[in-house]
């Protein structure tokens, strides 16, 4: 098995500039290189415990002395138990069953970057930060965080963000990418403004077609002016009740690395469409063409491929809505449970923009299935929890398996699905271990 968590040493061995990023948050900043400052250096004598007399002439990429005999594993500032698939740029996923919670906490929402987060997000300074909209507009706008919270009505909407890769580990051959399992989701309560009330402040014309975003993320290689990430999607997902322009988290400015100050938070969609720390939105008269919008990037074949095929560009779509999928977030997989006793099992279930009608479980291979109690979720854009007690027979080993039927019918498959290029939308229905005694 791949080893994911990584020593501080191992870190600092392989990439000493980059493990000052990750651990201490120290992003490479213009014409000053080399030495930290700023939120890095508070951060790292946070976690020493003590302020740094000389840190001036601390040199980048030289492990504290403080921390260089420990073995621990890094752990990602602000978030708890996630699970590191690639470090440069972060990206880690949360475990199953620590996604328990109906709403995401902010220590356990995954983390999905394609560049390096901004300085000023990682300070958490948002003076001076403005989003602007231009384009297809009648009055292009300007707008500082207080215009967001002031000049707008301001709501309050638990949305499911996925990765359109979640899951893409499962894919044989293997895709390029982070190697993802289950966990890059999760429903967090945003607070914000409605992207449509956005777009009729600045009068948007008949013309518009499509949305475009940017935000101020770091791109690997350190030239400022590469984009990251520019992606978008049509002018009626921007129109939905549930698409939002956020500046909070759970009641809490977003954490840097969601996408402090704002970000577009679009449920139901590839998370790529929320873009983090937004500066620009740019309404477009022609389908969006920016960085990752293109070629093979969140795009899947209008045709089911074979296995490993080379599919032409022209050949590969856009992806819209994400599949009906569903996990177990309780027990953990691998679990013991007395018998005798009924096992609550419980988790969440998601689809698109749409809603589930079932979840079933099956402890016998899917032989035969039972009912899960559903809840409707708190608002549309939110996953729907579930919970249902299973009996064991016997003891014995057991799989429990879990699939949900979405409101057009269409169930999860127990197998992985269509295989693609690139590894997008396995919603392969979720199974975990339990072990009766
Ligand atoms: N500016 C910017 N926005 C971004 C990204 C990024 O790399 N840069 N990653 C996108 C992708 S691919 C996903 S899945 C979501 C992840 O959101 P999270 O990191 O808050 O979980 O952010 C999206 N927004
Ligand atoms: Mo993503």
């Amino acid at each position: 098995m791949k080893r994911k968590e990584r020593g501080l040493c191992e870190l600092y061995a392989e990439d000493p500039e980059g493990a000052d990023y990750r651990v201490f948050g120290r992003v490479p900043e213009k014409n000053r290189r080399g030495f930290l400052k700023g939120a890095g250096l508070a951060a790292m004598g946070a976690a020493i415990g003590t302020t740094i007399p000389f840190s001036r002439n601390m040199p980048a990429g030289l492990i504290p002395a403080a921390f260089a005999e420990t073995s621990e594993p890094f752990t990602i500032k602000g978030k708890d138990g996630l699970v590191v698939l690639n470090d440069r740029p972060l990206n880690a996923e949360t475990p199953a069953y620590l996604l328990d919670d109906p709403i995401t906490p902010n220590n356990r929402h995954f983390i999905r970057n394609n560049g390096m987060v901004p300085e000023n997000a990682e300070a958490m300074d948002a003076s001076g930060w403005t989003v602007t909209v231009d384009g297809e507009v009648a009055t292009p706008l300007t707008l500082t965080l207080d215009d967001l919270r002031n000049k707008f009505e301001v709501v309050k909407m638990a949305l499911l963000i996925e990765c359109g890769g979640n899951g893409r580990a499962g894919f044989n051959p293997p895709a390029k990418g982070n190697q993802w399992t289950l966990g890059a989701v999760g429903c967090a309560e945003w607070t914000g403004v409605r992207y449509r009330d956005i777009l009729e402040m600045a009068g948007v014309k008949p013309s518009a077609k499509y949305t475009g975003h940017f935000g101020s993320d770091v791109h690997l290689s350190g030239d400022f002016d590469k984009v990251v990430i520019s992606r978008g999607f049509p002018i009626d997902k921007a129109m939905m009740d549930n698409t939002l322009v956020a500046f909070e988290m759970n009641g809490q400015p977003i954490p840097s690395w969601n996408g402090f100050p704002v970000r577009v938070v679009a449920p139901g969609w590839p998370g790529s469409c929320s873009q983090k720390w937004l500066t620009r939105i740019w309404v477009r008269d022609v389908e969006h063409d920016g960085t990752k919008m293109t070629g093979y990037s969140y795009r899947v074949p209008r045709y089911r491929a074979e296995p490993g095929e080379k599919v032409a560009k022209e050949d590969m779509a856009i992806i819209e809505e994400m599949p009906v999928k569903s996990l177990i977030t309780f027990p953990k997989s691998g679990e013991s449970h007395a018998m005798g006793s009924p096992l609550e099992v419980r988790g969440h279930a998601w689809v698109g923009d749409r809603m589930i009608k079932t979840m079933d479980l099956s402890i016998d291979y899917g032989a035969t299935w039972m009912k899960a109690d559903l809840d409707a979720p708190v608002n549309e854009g939110a996953w729907q929890n579930w919970r249902a007690k299973v009996e064991f027979p016997t003891k014995g080993y057991y799989e429990v398996w879990g699939r949900a039927t979405d409101d057009a019918g269409v169930t999860q498959p127990m197998v992985v699905p269509g295989w693609n290029p690139r590894g997008y939308l396995n919603n392969s229905a979720h199974r975990i271990a339990v072990k009766v005694g």
